[in-house]
């Protein structure tokens, strides 16, 4: 797969500025190399480098596949900014090319570009797809002011679901709310203990259970006084087999419930 760049050259760029954008593809698959360039919108391109190279759809284009120096084909292109400011992206496809007049062994490969004209440098906004207000740091833009999908605050671990979010409340949910990488934190569990007895434990009724929430601690605690008992008396009491986060504050009395534990089943 070939490396392909494109840089600008001309920082900060003045509204009605024309600049060239210089596209270069490594020659990793072959000798020559052919491009396309495509602009989000704004602006105008130009025919600068020529012959080799032609205003094609939305973009610009070569004519025919071009040779390598020093393991690189360049290609240029011409752009205009507007006349009122704002940002434009520039994706750029190139193809590194053996010249065997097939597609096999040929490589592709792409470049990105964005700038702001008319306002200096601009600001880089990040990728926010569900509009929380936070941002991934998968794609990005560079404008002079805010444009809709985007934010320059970062930290979304979860950019297609706006209740996922690094200012969000932890809830009982099995996933990370916060984007802090820790799910459920804080939450109180709700622990299911398994208990069977030799007597009991038929094919019709294997195992009965009892549901126990509380606080960790409280559960542990609880944990410990089923197995003493077991200990001691016919039941035997098998390790908890599920453990489900659960809101705060669910019936955290049941903990302390061991009359159950001891009633003979
Ligand atoms: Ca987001
Ligand atoms: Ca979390
Ligand atoms: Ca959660």
């Amino acid at each position: 797969m070939p490396t392909i760049t494109v840089a600008s050259d001309t920082s900060p760029i003045n509204l009605g500025e024309t600049i060239v954008l210089t596209i270069k593809i490594s020659n990793t698959n072959g000798p020559v190399a052919g491009f396309y360039v495509q602009s989000n919108g704004p602006g105008t391109f130009s025919i600068v480098d020529s012959p080799g190279t032609q205003l094609l759809g939305m973009g610009v284009a070569h004519t025919a596949p071009r040779a390598g120096v020093d393991g690189f084909t360049t290609f240029q292109v011409g752009w205009t900014a507007p006349a009122h400011e704002g940002g434009v992206d520039f994706n750029v496809w190139g193809l590194s090319a053996n010249n065997d007049g097939t597609p096999q062994g040929d490589g592709a490969g792409s470049a990105f570009l964005s700038v702001a004209y008319g306002c200096g440098v601009g600001t880089t906004y990040y990728t926010d797809d569900d509009q929380d207000g936070y941002a991934s740091p998968i794609g990005y833009t560079v404008a002079c002011s805010q444009p809709m999908f985007f934010t320059t605050v970062m930290g979304d671990c979860n950019d297609s679901d706006a209740t996922i979010h690094p200012a969000a409340v932890e809830v009982c949910n099995g996933v990370d709310d916060n984007c802090n990488g820790l799910i459920d934190e804080g939450l109180a569990y709700l622990t299911r203990i398994a208990r069977t007895t030799t007597a009991t434990a038929t094919a019709a009724s294997p195992v009965r259970s009892r549901r126990i929430s509380g606080s960790a601690g409280e559960l542990q605690r609880a944990r410990r006084q089923l197995q003493h008992l077991g200990g001691r008396g016919s039941h035997r009491y098998v390790r908890p087999r599920l453990v489900l986060p659960l809101r705060v504050g669910v019936h955290p009395r049941s903990v302390r419930a061991r009359a159950p534990a001891t009633r003979a089943m």
